[in-house]
């Protein structure tokens, strides 16, 4: 029918009567979200006065026009980044059930669990797992042809009530915590074999204060740094083709970027399978600069590691990594400032992202909307953030449009 019309279209214009631009004109005269708008408009103007005369022309117009905005429209986000790296998103089982779930299937083409395949919501007690949430989010991935991210295997937060404590309530040993890293690993890496390509194996064991180096968790208390090197080889040994990730966040600040360099040479040159750096991209509209953006890349690939961005979202305020208070004056209100500082930064992102395509091999977001984010409860509870692409209605925002027009 598109063919039909379009050939139409032609013979009109090659018999002289040709003034139609129609795809062209509209491209240029609006933003792509303004297709409806704009649609009503040039047929309020053929009904007024129709430019030709030609009626049956300018409903063609109409129709091919409106037809070439609907296949605009069918484009979601892993379209536009189909030549660069799968585009991805963390999920719970419940969105793949509500209004998200069409959304995700429009704009992602791979997925990540929020908080399912973290070790105390799979593995409350020990030897009993919490598999349904888990495979429910992998079963979506795989019916609808996405990629699947595993997140996390070894984590200070987030770990069920057994895991560092005997029956009598006394810390474990190294060797038990061990044995009991190892079992997790193997029982859950071993299920998704297959069907996981990529795991966190480790989340955020560097410290963010720079007199330190390793952060002070009851992983490292009991075991030294020992667990990080045996995680990957654990996870190598459940599912020999899954790529292995470090993953943390802060690795734009200098001395945080340095210290996760050097752990990470040091697994390498252990002959420690791991494969790749998770930048988690937990940002702000204030930073991370371009500078510290690239030189993070550029610094981790040089390793011979893929990057990916595994967290991403752009908070509306300056970035802190503690917990606090709310103060009475803390704003609520996306304000046209936030709303262009976030429209600049993600545009500076991803425009470093695709130039940096060769490493960059996946890129997540963080949560699917701004009507849920992690970050409306943290670091400050109550406080409503705006750092996703979609908007509390689930229709994209400004600072899409800036991501996919390239
Ligand atoms: C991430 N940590 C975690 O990797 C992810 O699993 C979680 O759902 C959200 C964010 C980021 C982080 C943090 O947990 C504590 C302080 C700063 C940043």
């Amino acid at each position: 029918m598109v063919h039909n019309i379009l050939s139409y279209l032609n013979k009109l214009m090659s018999n002289g009567s040709a003034y139609l631009r129609p795809d062209t004109a509209l491209r240029q005269s609006c933003p792509a979200n303004r297709h409806t708008t704009t649609l009503n408009f040039k047929l309020l103007t053929f009904n007024r006065r129709p430019a030709t005369g030609n009626w049956q022309l300018a409903t063609i117009l109409v129709v091919t026009t409106l037809l070439s905005a609907a296949a605009q429209d069918n484009k979601g986000l892993k379209d536009y980044y189909a030549g660069y790296f799968p585009m991805g998103v963390a999920v719970s089982p419940q969105v793949l059930k509500g209004p998200e779930a069409e959304l995700i299937r429009k704009h992602f083409n791979s997925l990540t669990a929020e908080n399912a395949m973290k070790m105390g919501p799979i593995h409350p007690e020990e030897g009993r797992y919490n598999w349904a949430p888990a495979d429910a989010i992998v079963n979506f991935a795989q019916e609808n042809g996405m990629r699947m991210r595993g997140h996390t295997l070894c984590w200070h937060n987030q770990t069920p009530d057994w895991l560092f404590v005997d029956k009598d309530g006394k810390t474990v040993s190294k060797e038990v915590l061990l044995q009991r890293l190892k079992a997790h690993i193997t029982e859950v890496v071993t299920r998704y074999k297959g069907k996981i390509y990529a795991w966190d194996v480790v989340n955020e064991v560097i410290d963010d204060n720079d007199s330190k180096f390793y952060r002070d968790s009851k992983w490292y208390s009991i075991c030294g740094e020992d667990f990080i090197a045996k995680a990957f080889q654990y996870a190598h040994e459940a599912d020999p083709d899954a790529l292995l990730f470090y993953n943390d966040y802060n690795t734009e600040s200098p001395g945080k970027r340095d210290r996760i360099h050097q752990m990470v040479t040091a697994l390498i040159d252990k002959g420690v399978p791991i494969h790749g750096i998770g930048l988690q991209g937990h940002w702000s509209i204030y930073e991370p600069s371009e500078r510290e953006l690239r030189f993070s890349i550029d610094k981790f690939a040089a390793l011979g590691l893929k990057v990916q961005i595994t967290e991403l979202d752009v908070s509306v305020y300056p970035l802190e990594h503690s917990r606090r208070e709310p103060r009475p004056d803390e704003p609520n209100k996306f304000t046209p400032e936030m709303e262009q500082k976030q429209i600049t930064q993600y545009g500076m992102i991803f425009r470093v992202l695709r130039n940096y395509k060769d490493s960059v091999t996946g890129v997540t977001f963080w949560n699917v909307s701004d009507k849920h984010s992690w970050l409306d409860s943290f670091p400050v509870r109550d406080r409503k953030n705006y750092p996703l692409l979609f908007d509390q209605n689930l229709q994209p925002k400004k600072a899409y449009w800036k991501v996919v027009k390239f």
